[in-house]
């Protein structure tokens, strides 16, 4: 296993348009990435809301940055004092995929990321005047991805009942992981949250005769073989796992709303 530190991060480029050519104006926007870190995503939004597209890019096992735009062609990178750079523990964080969306309908567009396995997902709540917060605890969207490595993501509304859902694609990147008791396998399902009018979100559980069911039903039986993560005893692991894959493998599935997601 092998993961990216050691290796030397490419820089990140902004090429401005100026009608037939792109012109490469990295340094002079302030935006060059002189960590080298490993970017994933990046996006433009309008963080702060001062009507000017602030650029925020997703680094792996490194800081995410957060440029604010200052309105004269430049940038200033504040993801550490934006709290967009770590998460509420002060961690860097393996991120993969980014979505926006405004969960609680504060008018305020917020982000999701999402994260290696053994490492949870990160939902950061804007603020405003640039700042994000860390909510992912608090609404209750930490343990149910620690299995998962997750890659890409999206907010929607899945059930129309006017608050942003969030929905999660996962794989692992190694196939060895199949044959460890490491609590994870290769072949990942889909998550789907639901979201409770901005309070919290509940996984939407699959419904029987669909794809996802069976992806799942296979990560519940590696589950039950297989320990959780590095970070805790043996004793402790087993437990766990033992008793969240039990707490799935009875749970019966729920009626509507239905999870139609399809799993090649
Ligand atoms: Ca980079
Ligand atoms: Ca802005
Ligand atoms: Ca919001
Ligand atoms: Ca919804």
């Amino acid at each position: 296993m092998c993961g990216p530190r050691g290796l030397p991060g490419a820089p990140d480029r902004l090429f401005h348009n100026e009608g037939t050519t792109f012109v490469d104006v990295t340094a002079r926007a302030g935006v060059r990435d002189s960590g080298g870190y490993y970017g994933f995503a990046a996006t433009w939004v309008d963080v702060d809301d001062d009507g000017d597209l602030d650029l925020l890019v997703v680094n792996d096992s490194t800081p995410n940055y957060l440029y604010r735009n200052t309105g004269k062609g430049t940038f200033e990178e504040a993801g550490f004092a934006s709290g967009f750079a770590l998460n509420e523990e002060g961690r860097e964080q393996a991120g993969m995929g980014l979505a926006l969306g405004d969960y609680d309908n504060d008018g305020r567009v917020d982000t999701f990321i999402t994260n290696f396995s053994d490492d949870s997902n990160t939902l950061r709540r804007n603020l405003g005047g640039g700042l994000f917060e860390d909510v992912t605890g608090r609404l209750r969207l930490r343990t149910p991805s620690l299995p998962f490595l997750g890659w890409g993501t999206g907010f929607l509304d899945y059930d129309n009942d006017g608050w942003l859902d969030i929905f999660v694609a996962n794989g692992h990147v190694y196939p060895q992981v199949d044959r460890f008791d490491w609590g994870m396998t290769w072949a990942q399902r889909p998550l789907l949250f639901r979201n409770r009018e901005g309070s919290r979100f509940d996984e939407t559980r699959a419904v029987p005769s669909i794809s996802i069911f069976r992806s799942r039903r296979k990560s519940r039986r590696d589950a039950t073989c297989v320990g959780w993560g590095s970070t805790m005893a043996p004793s402790a692991r087993s437990t766990r796992v033992s008793s969240i894959a039990r707490s799935r493998v009875t749970a019966r599935p729920v009626p509507p709303p239905i999870c139609r997601l399809t799993h090649p």
